[in-house]
């Protein structure tokens, strides 16, 4: 059972934006349904004079069952009643790539090391999530120290995802199998 309630999760992290900012390298992910980035995932969140957030992702996806390419994706962030949370609108550089308005979700963070994301897609009658994904960020693209890992885990486990997680390789290219986009 993956799902667990929004209120449950809920942390009241205020996020400090502009020390959120910059690159984050995705070291895990829990996939959600359908087509997701693969691996090489980098995001770069910046934000501007008027405290309003943005992003860009990259990270190498298939598409059309067989084509392989590096999507460029750009976001731009609504914030909500919860200073953790946020709406992101996003879409692809190339307009035939994914576009939509997703949660995003700051569960846990310490700005210099680790960032937990969690993004619900689809929320059930009783307030669990049916469709949800999840990425671990890290300022080093080599990952985490043992320590923050088990932090990281900790936060894996509130959110009833452990053991849902894969690990992102930033390694150029890897050989694309059909257990990649068949989640
Ligand atoms: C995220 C954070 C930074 C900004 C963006 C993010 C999400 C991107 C996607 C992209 C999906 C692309 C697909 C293409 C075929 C959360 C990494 C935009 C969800 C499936």
């Amino acid at each position: 059972q993956a799902g667990k309630t929004e209120s449950a999760i809920s942390n009241q992290l205020g996020v400090k934006k502009s020390t959120y900012a910059g690159t984050w390298y995705a070291v895990a992910k829990k996939d959600p349904e359908g087509l997701f980035l693969i691996d090489n995932i980098v995001a770069n969140f910046n934000v501007d004079e008027d405290g309003k957030m943005t992003a860009t992702a990259k990270g190498r996806v298939v598409i059309f069952q067989t084509m392989e390419l590096c999507a460029d994706m750009v976001g731009t962030f609504q914030e909500t009643d919860d200073p953790a949370k946020f709406k992101m609108k996003y879409h692809g550089v190339l307009s035939f790539l994914e576009k939509g308005l997703d949660d995003h979700w700051v569960v846990d963070t310490d700005y210099d090391n680790y960032a937990v994301h969690y993004s619900c897609r689809e929320v059930d009658e009783d307030g669990t999530c049916l469709d949800s994904y999840s990425f671990i960020f890290s300022r080093d693209e080599n990952g985490l120290t043992p320590e923050i890992q088990r932090i990281v885990r900790r936060r894996q486990e509130e959110l009833c995802l452990d053991r849902k997680y894969r690990v992102v390789k930033h390694n150029g290219k890897g050989n694309v199998t059909h257990l990649d986009v068949l989640v």
